[in-house]
């Protein structure tokens, strides 16, 4: 009798252990019952991901079944943009955004246009161009060709990247410096008559802090005032585990939404490293490279800090709830955290954990608390 209570009640001690353990295991494999980010938030809003070109060409197997599985959204990280779809004055590149349109099509996604016009990874030839005409015709036939190109096939063009400084004013690139701030009106017009049943969004990072967006408010209302289509606002949502700007981010939906806007989060990711800038007098030109207190979590996400990152993107995600009627997409910027850029930037070669999948396509802690959230609506 005695041997019998003993191996129960050993029985009940290892069940609830592996019950604790697997409500808290930062990274399991999800089960195929379970519900996916897509079917969560399916009546709040779109749930999107940055593709890059081995996921667009379905060589990456554990992408390929994830992506369609959790994501009804895609954006492309890098093919579209000006140095890879149209590298010379009069050479397109198509091979790539083809397929990806197709990707998107096959899995009858949300498919973002990035982007038409931006300061950078611009194709060497137009740092080369002299003259204000010649760059407002590279411009025009950008616009015409890209934007024309898939007309009635991209749901939303982010029409102008980052043409802002930190401050609100307009940032010094090549497009004001030769066409003045109307280059922003001309590349909307363009895109509106190239790709008339596109949205079109003007897309930048930073823009929930106060300045920024008092920059961004006023440089959308001249578009309206002038009379220019203009549907959304992207908030890129490059975010740091210390400091996750929850009240700006909330003011910035309720301020944009009054434009008439729709909102999305179109790059959102949360990296969990050091910062350079966070450094008294660092300067992101030192070399970090290789130094441990830089690179803290080179063989994995302890517990205490998968458990930080879990929480702010419970927080934020509680505010997209709240603010759903004015947001149309949760973009994460990359499938997993293998994938993102932030494991390269600002300091190359580091280990970052700052998406909802680990490095093994498994749902982090993170991903469990956001799903739950879905339980709670
Ligand atoms: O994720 C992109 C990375 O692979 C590129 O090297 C980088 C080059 O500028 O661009 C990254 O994506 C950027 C996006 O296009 C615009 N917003 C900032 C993103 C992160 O830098």
């Amino acid at each position: 009798m005695k041997k019998i209570l003993l191996s129960i009640s050993s029985a009940v001690v290892i069940l609830i252990i592996q019950t604790l353990y697997s409500g808290c295991n930062p990274s399991k494999n999800i089960s195929s019952n379970s519900t996916s980010l897509k079917e969560g938030f399916k009546n709040e809003f779109l749930i999107g991901t940055a593709l890059n070109a081995t996921q667009i060409e379905e060589k990456e197997p554990n992408a390929a079944a994830l992506v369609p599985q959790q994501f009804n959204a895609i954006t492309p990280e890098n093919i579209m943009k000006c140095e890879i779809i149209h590298p010379d004055w009069d050479r397109y590149d198509f091979d790539l955004s083809d397929k990806y349109v197709e990707y998107g099509k096959k899995h009858k996604m949300f498919i973002v246009g990035h982007t038409l016009i931006w300061h950078s990874q611009l194709a060497p030839f137009v740092s080369k161009i002299k003259s204000s005409d010649s760059l407002l015709m590279f411009m025009t036939n950008h616009i015409n060709t890209v934007a024309g190109r898939y007309a009635g096939k991209v749901d939303s063009w982010d029409v102008v990247n980052e043409a802002l400084n930190e401050d609100g004013t307009l940032r010094n690139s090549v497009f004001l410096q030769k066409l003045g701030d109307d280059y922003i009106r001309k590349a909307f017009e363009l895109a509106a008559k190239a790709a008339p049943n596109t949205e079109l969004y003007y897309n930048d990072y930073n823009i929930e802090q106060p300045k920024k967006r008092a920059g961004a408010i006023a440089m959308i209302k001249k578009l309206q005032t002038s009379g220019t289509r203009i549907d959304g606002v992207g908030i890129q949502g490059h975010w740091r585990i210390n400091g996750l700007p929850l009240e700006d981010i909330e003011n910035s939906i309720i301020e944009f939404s009054a434009l008439g806007l729709k909102v999305s989060f179109t790059e959102l990711d949360i990296t969990v490293l050091p910062n350079p800038w966070d450094l008294k007098g660092a300067d992101v030109n030192q070399n970090f490279e290789g130094s441990p207190y830089m690179n803290p979590y080179p063989q994995g996400l302890p517990d205490s800090m998968q458990i930080k990152l879990a929480k702010c993107y419970e927080d934020l995600f509680k505010i997209f709830i709240k603010h759903q009627d004015k947001i149309e997409r949760i973009t994460f910027w990359g499938v997993n955290d293998g994938q993102s850029w932030l494991n390269g930037w600002p300091i190359k070669n580091r280990t970052n954990y700052p998406l909802l999948f680990d490095r093994n396509f498994k749902p982090k802690l993170a991903f469990e608390k956001v799903m739950a959230l879905t339980q709670k609506k």
